[in-house]
């Protein structure tokens, strides 16, 4: 792979005390994919020279939590709720994830494949290097497993680094008698161990909630995800304090999302457990919600706060990290640092990815350059920006 050479960026990053700041230095020299050496002055012969003339370059983002992969749409049930229709009433007559799930089992791959390529290009346009992506709108076997293909698809056909959760705990499949426990049963005995066997996903991921799984069918997954070797991630503490998180922090959670109801005397629990709070404002801007998340109480403890998309068709249709970096300053009230912070390095650390998410020597060289006044431009100006060069480790691609 070839050796590149960029000269005279202005360098922001997410350092090891967890700031985003400028760096001291003006050049970074890539090579096989790795940040080898940043440093002012830096020589090269054999590399391939780009000079950024003083634009800024920042590490690739990542956004962590993404429903990517669906059929359908959900605007009908976007206007029911503007009547004043709440989720859990939409969820409980049928709709909600259930009518995602049928969409989604009535596309072949192809289909399937082009539909989610189109909101994938929307999230690469504006930076994003790595995508995490879960199923869980199959909820029968044929249907996760061409989620997880169509992801992993997703990721050979755009560049994108890809991570793939298997979210078969989402919801109870529609148009079947099964009960909660015989599905979790099937989650557990078949599903899991086959996903892991196959490598077909990085982690499990639970929905824990009134209208998802309890505490007890939440921790059935864990155990099944720990016993296959996976790492587990929740969705907890959504629209209601269900002690998911303390639950997750037991199993060692790479990460806690949307947590708008989580207590505080539980956060110390994620601080001891290294478990990442991921923020979801894009939800809770859609669903209207009053609940802040606890950020004041995440930073005392020092918890690693993320943001991420949650781009999914019922709750969070928004294919734009940065759109949700902005809502995350505006509604939930976090510094423009935390927010860059939020979809680089602690985006990483939420998936478990070591070396990515800083700009930082042995690190993947996934970057992107920006004309911008500074970095906070990126998270004050809706829709301002786009990237003007990008590498995808190491491989330039815009
Ligand atoms: N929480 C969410 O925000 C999404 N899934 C979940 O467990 C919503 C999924 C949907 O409504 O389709
Ligand atoms: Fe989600």
């Amino acid at each position: 792979m070839s050796t590149t050479l960029i000269k005279n960026a202005r360098i922001a990053s997410s350092n090891d005390n967890h700031e985003f700041v400028q760096l001291d230095a003006t050049d970074i020299l890539v090579v096989n994919g790795k940040i080898q050496a940043i440093g002012n002055d830096l020589v090269c012969e054999t590399a391939v020279r780009v000079d950024a003339h003083e634009q800024w370059c920042l590490p690739g983002f990542i956004d962590c939590h993404t429903h990517l992969v669906y059929g359908g749409n959900r605007a009908q049930e976007f206007s029911l709720r503007l009547k004043g229709v709440s989720y859990e009433t939409i969820s409980k007559q049928g709709g909600g994830i259930k009518s995602t799930v049928r969409a989604t089992r009535a596309l072949n791959e192809a289909t399937l494949l082009s539909q989610t390529l189109r909101r994938a290009k929307r999230l690469a346009e504006e930076g994003v290097t790595t995508v995490e992506i879960k199923s869980g709108y199959g909820l029968d076997k044929d249907t996760e497993l061409r989620m997880l293909d169509v992801a992993l698809k997703v990721g050979e056909l755009t560049n994108l680094n890809i991570q793939r959760t298997f979210l078969g705990a989402h919801a109870l499949p529609p148009d079947s008698e099964v009960s909660a426990e015989e599905y979790i049963d099937f989650v557990c005995q078949t599903m899991i161990p086959y996903v892991a066997e196959h490598q077909l996903a990085d982690a499990v991921d639970v929905f824990c909630e009134k209208v998802g799984f309890n505490l007890a069918q939440t921790e059935r997954v864990f155990m099944a995800a720990k016993q296959s070797n996976l790492k587990v991630k929740g969705h907890v503490e959504q629209l209601s304090d269900s002690k998911g998180a303390a639950l997750a922090a037991k199993y060692n959670a790479l990460s806690v999302d949307h947590i708008e109801y989580l207590a505080e005397e539980d956060i110390p629990l994620l601080a001891d457990s290294g478990t990442v709070a991921v923020l979801l404002p894009g939800a809770f801007y859609y669903l209207k919600e009053t609940q802040l998340p606890p950020i004041d109480a995440l930073r005392k403890y020092n918890v690693p706060i993320a943001i991420s998309t949650d781009m999914n068709p019922g709750t969070s249709p928004i294919a734009s990290l940065l759109t949700c970096a902005n809502m995350a300053c505006v509604l939930f009230g976090l510094t423009t640092a935390e927010a860059l912070t939020g979809i680089t390095a602690h985006a990483a650390l939420a998936l478990g990815l070591k070396n990515k998410g800083q700009i930082k020597t042995g690190y993947d060289a996934d970057m992107c350059l920006w004309d911008i006044e500074s970095p906070e431009s990126l998270v004050y100006e809706i829709n301002g920006y786009r990237p003007t060069a990008k590498w995808i480790g190491g491989k330039r691609v815009l």
